[in-house]
């Protein structure tokens, strides 16, 4: 039985399928196979018209969220279906031989800055931007403030690790492209004054750095409603 959802018909079967759209989760997806130079095809998953929900797309995601990837070549030349931005970057960083350290020490690094972006930042941006933006009015000042004082908490450890360094690890990796695209979403939130991102100059020329890259400007793209 096929792995590909019915929805998104597939042209290229041997080639790596992308389901996702350009959120924060889904642009990291985008910019990683961008960045790494693997031939793939991108469907747009429409979570505003839960098509996420679709059987056969909850199959591949048993979560039913965007990014996820197929991978008709993955481990032992096996297919494989991932859900999971983290995964899926780690699983296109060993295939392409990039952007994961193969030094043990920044490897562990590596990992444990995407760790914190999905245990810290993805959660607490989100709640922010659901509570300043999208709930404002709904309910008292209660959730935005308390999300808001994380996200502020948040870019302080960012912005005092990256006093330092140009990346989170150094050099260029799947850390930097998994919190990129979260702390750009303070942009979509309207939020950054409320977080006050002014006083974060660290972050900003990471930012600046990340978002001159053409893979990067290539990635963002992927997935993007017409
Ligand atoms: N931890 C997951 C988060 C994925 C996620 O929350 N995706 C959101 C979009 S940014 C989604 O699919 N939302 C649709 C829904 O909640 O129904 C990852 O990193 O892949």
């Amino acid at each position: 039985m096929s792995l590909f959802p019915a929805r998104w018909p597939v042209q290229h079967p041997d080639r790596i399928q992308l389901y996702s759209l350009a959120t924060p989760n889904g642009q990291k997806a985008g910019i990683m196979l961008e960045e790494a130079g693997l031939p793939y095809e991108a469907h747009l998953v429409n979570i505003m018209e839960n098509h996420q929900f679709d059987a056969d797309y909850a199959a591949i995601n048993p979560n039913s969220k965007i990014p996820t990837l197929i991978d008709p070549d993955g481990p032992g030349g096996q297919p494989i279906a991932l859900m999971e931005s983290g995964a899926i970057l780690l699983h296109l960083a060993r295939k392409a031989g990039r952007l994961l350290p193969t030094d043990p020490r920044k490897e562990l690094q590596t990992l444990q800055w995407m760790l914190f972006q999905v245990g810290h930042v993805g959660p607490m941006f989100g709640q922010f931007g659901h509570f300043y933006k999208f709930a404002k009015g709904k309910t008292d000042t209660y959730g935005e403030e308390r999300y808001g004082k994380e996200v502020t908490r948040l870019l302080g450890v960012l912005d005092g690790h990256l006093a330092s360094r140009e990346w989170l690890v150094d050099e260029f990796t799947i850390a930097d492209i998994m919190t990129v695209p979260w702390i750009n979403a303070l942009d979509f939130y309207d939020g950054k004054d409320a977080v006050g991102y002014g006083d974060f100059p660290h972050v900003h020329a990471w930012v600046a750095r990340f978002m001159e890259r053409p893979g990067v400007q290539r990635g963002v793209q992927v997935c993007r409603p017409g």
